[in-house]
Formats: C-alpha cells, structure tokens, sequence
C-alpha cells in the first residue's frame, strides 16, 4: 500500500486570511464547508489561538477538517495554555490551573474578545483542544509540537487516553510546576531550553526578560550556544562560546523518520533544520512573517523545494 501523502501547517495563530489562502494554492477545494483535497491530507501542528484576530474563523476551518477526515492535527502550547486557563484549579477552586495574571490575560486577549460572552461556543473549542493528541507517530513521518525524545513520550503513556490524547487529570498535573508531567509536557509542547549562566537575562520578541534560551535540541554534536540557540544573534560573545557537548543535548539522530515541529518563530527562507527534522512555524501572526508548509510525498530526506508559503497579509500589521 502507498504512503497517504500530507501537507504539513505550522502555527496559525489567528491568522485565516493567509490559512485559507495557502489551502487554496495547495488544491484543498471547500465542499460542504470543509477544505478538502481528492488525494491529500492536512496535518496541523497546533497553536491555532493567541495573537491574530480571526480565531473563530481559524478553528471552524480546521475543526471542519479534522472532523470530516481531511487533516489531522497535534497540540500547542496556546491550546493547552487555553485548557488550563479556563479550568478551575481542583485545589484552589478561587484560581484557575492557569491564573489568570496580567502577561496570561494579555496572551490570552485577543482569544478571549473573540469568544467573550458565548460559552457554548467557548466549550465546544475547549472540548476541541480536547481531541488534540500530543504527538502523531505515522508511517513515515513523526508530529509534535516543538521537541521529540522517546523516554518523555514513554513517560507519558499512563496518563493518555489511548489515542494520545490529553486526560483532565494529566492537565491539572502537567499545570503542577516541579512535577514530572510539568516538566514533560512543558518539554514536549513548549520545547527543550538551556538555562543561562551566572543571572544572565535577555529580552524575547515580546519584550519579556528570558533565562533561558530554546535551543536547537535535534543537534548530535558538540557545539556552541550560540550555534544553537534560537534565535540566533542575541547572546553576548562569552555566553555564545559557552560549550555544549552532544550528550547535553536531545539529539534527533539521521536514522529516524522524518520530524516535523512548529514553535520556534523561525525567520527568513524555509529550509530542513536537519535531513529529516524541519520546523514549520514562520510567526504569521508577526510583521514580516509567513504561514508555511511542507508537502510531504513519503521521503525520508527532507528537500528545500518542498516548502510552500503564504506570506503575511501587510493590512494586518495596520490594525494591530
Ligand atoms: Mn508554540
């Protein structure tokens, strides 16, 4: 039997305008209100809220299409943020797993305008995020969110249901900082960091001082932490020297399937980050980004060619 071949979509973030527009280009066609394509499938690498302004419109797309069998899909960080945000906290029935503060309501805004006042059409998404597994290990190919290691998956097995999927008891856990699941799932979803040095902070894209960086944990060689921080270029010389042995790092070695990964506000040309791993997600929701896939035909060598992209709508950046 022949490989299903996919078209693989990184973060969205709110943004549908460009979504659709991508669907288009690839030959996904809308019947009865689900894009579709006669010999193709959608595989989503989550983060579909947070940030842009058409969330609604983003989740109805892509619900449609998993729904009717024409994409699949694993979680994001801003959907499991959500799930956590809008549960009470068992222990503390005041709080939420996620408090509500003022860096997560800020976060969480422009998702929260969009649903404000329907909380039927709020659980029906939340019941949504619900169905999302962690990760898809497929013939050929492997999914997750942002970083892959085998023993953290294992791990995990106890507290999914059988299809992968999140259980509400792994939530509360995994919103429990310091316990395994915390750790694990943060891993898994929201990616592998270096902790820095001796105090030394540095501002994200989004102003917030960090201390740490996430890294680029696939690497199976010595390197640098400036060769592998991301993003790149924003280190002082003497944390940039600081070195970095292989067996500090995950690793992601050349013999396994290929891995596809969003997260990581990568920029510039789309390239494979290594022969078999690549990341999909190009900040959409940013100025100067792009909504990016990859269209997968069952090679284990991942190509340059086989990226596709929607670049952002420049209107967006004149409402924000
Ligand atoms: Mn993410």
């Amino acid at each position: 039997m022949t490989k299903q071949h996919y078209d693989i979509i990184g973060d969205i973030h709110g943004q549908a305008t460009e979504l659709i527009q991508l669907l288009e280009k690839m030959g996904y066609r809308q019947h009865n209100g689900c894009y579709q394509h006669p010999s193709r499938k959608v595989i989503f690498l989550g983060d579909f809220i947070d940030r842009g302004k058409q969330q609604r419109l983003v989740l109805e797309t892509v619900m449609a299409m998993i729904q009717q069998g024409s994409a699949l899909s694993v979680i994001g960080n801003h959907e499991f943020n959500a799930m956590a945000f809008h549960t009470p906290n068992p222990d503390n029935p005041d709080d939420w797993l996620r408090p509500h503060s003022m860096g997560n309501n800020q976060q969480h805004q422009a998702f929260l305008d969009e649903y404000n006042d329907d909380s039927e059409e709020l659980n029906k998404v939340l019941n949504f995020f619900y169905t999302l597994p962690l990760f898809l290990d497929l013939d050929g190919l492997r999914i997750i969110h942002a970083s892959w290691e085998p023993n953290w998956v294992q791990s995990l097995k106890p507290d999914l249901n059988s299809d992968n999927t999140l259980t509400k008891e792994l939530l509360i856990k995994a919103s429990t900082k310091g316990s395994h699941a915390y750790k694990t799932v943060e891993s898994l979803i929201k990616g592998v960091e270096y902790k820095l040095p001796n105090g030394i902070t540095f501002d994200d894209k989004d102003g917030h001082p960090r201390k740490a960086v996430r890294t680029q944990w696939w690497r199976n060689t010595d390197c640098t932490l400036g060769e592998i921080a991301i993003p790149a270029n924003f280190l002082d010389q003497q944390t940039a020297n600081i070195t970095i042995k292989a067996e500090e790092l995950v690793g992601y070695l050349s013999t396994e399937k290929p891995l596809f990964l969003g997260h990581y506000w990568m920029v510039g040309e789309p390239v494979p980050l290594a022969d078999n791993v690549a990341c999909l997600d190009y900040s959409v929701a940013k100025p100067g980004g792009k909504l990016v896939a990859y269209r997968w035909d069952g090679e284990q060598k991942l190509s340059k060619d086989k990226f596709i992209w929607i670049e952002r709508e420049a209107h967006h950046d004149n409402n924000q």
